[in-house]
């Protein structure tokens, strides 16, 4: 078989559309296997997050990217990725084809593995893809796995998958918008103003600019039950963004059983993408770099 060729199983309708579900085995990443191609496309890629990032992203995230010393010009080895995560936070990469099925996808969280995309989208490809490949997963997922309060909320809410699968699907819809809406398009607000962590924008050009630098969005307080009850849009810049204050602030909001809380969501409607409530804290630009809440001036 050519390596090249991901081993697709079969479409699934799930919440993020239609779209492609892969074996569930763990691979080796085969690095001899990359082309030249391949490893350009890192190499752009890199390069250009690279230059984005210092000012846009959070400094843990930028901290972390750092420690993790990625090359620059050459797709990493997970190998030698994993030496140095291991040692911070007991995190390890597994080689993955691709999306796994939910139930599998949370056991290796809930086991401190996170599943990398082994494949490289393709040159024409650089700006969007609708699947995770390996820059992705890696640039935009890992990093923040070497921070300690991070590494253990990615856990828990592997665990908490484990649980919400076992409940039933509406569980599982709830649980998926956390996941969204923190790790993959999560905003932090530091001393210093907005910052990104969430890994769908730190590995896209246009969001990373977007999601900060745009009036168009919503940037909302983290509310749990609030994020809970937000849709989502797979298929374009996101309407609303949620704000967390801290990983810690993360990590708590994990603490709690959401068995009663599912309950009480499946009598309740969900809410549009880009709906503002009256509850919500919406972060306002400030003079300068700066973002004020609600109720600060
Ligand atoms: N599989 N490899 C991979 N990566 C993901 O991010 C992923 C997945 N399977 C399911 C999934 N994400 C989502 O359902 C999340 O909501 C958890
Ligand atoms: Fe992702």
């Amino acid at each position: 078989m050519n390596p090249a060729t991901p081993r697709r199983v079969e479409h699934q309708l799930t919440d993020k559309g239609y779209v492609p579900v892969y074996t569930t085995a763990v691979v080796e990443q085969p690095w001899a296997s990359y082309s030249a191609t391949d490893h350009e496309v890192w190499a752009t890629l890199f390069a250009r997050q690279h230059a984005l990032l210092p000012g846009r992203a959070c400094d843990e995230y930028l901290q972390a990217l750092d420690a993790m010393a990625m090359p620059a010009d050459r797709i990493p080895k997970f190998d030698d990725l994993n030496r140095l995560l291991r040692r911070a936070t007991g995190w390890e990469l597994v080689g993955v084809e691709g999306l796994l099925p939910e139930l599998t996808f949370f056991d290796h969280l809930a086991h401190r593995r996170f599943p990398v995309t082994w494949w490289i989208r393709r040159p024409d490809q650089l700006d969007y893809i609708s699947e995770p490949d390996l820059f992705h997963d890696l640039f935009g997922h890992v990093p923040l796995l070497m921070h300690p309060v991070f590494a253990d909320y990615m856990q828990a809410y592997g665990q908490g998958g484990v649980k919400a699968h076992a409940i039933g699907p509406e569980a599982l819809v709830n649980l998926t918008r956390l996941y969204w809406y923190t790790v993959e398009f999560g905003l932090i607000a530091q001393r210093d103003g907005l910052r990104i962590y969430g890994s769908g924008i730190v590995s896209s050009k246009g969001e990373s600019i977007y999601c900060l630098e745009s009036d168009a969005p919503n940037r909302i307080g983290f509310d749990l039950e609030r994020i809970m009850r937000t849709r989502y849009r797979i298929d374009t810049y996101q309407k609303t963004y949620f704000v967390i204050e801290s990983f810690e602030q993360l990590f708590e909001a994990t603490r709690p059983d959401f068995a009663p809380l599912y309950a009480r969501l499946a009598q309740l409607p969900s809410y549009p993408a880009g709906t503002v409530l009256d509850g919500d804290r919406v972060y306002h630009r400030g003079t300068g770099e700066g973002w004020l809440k609600d109720g600060d001036v």
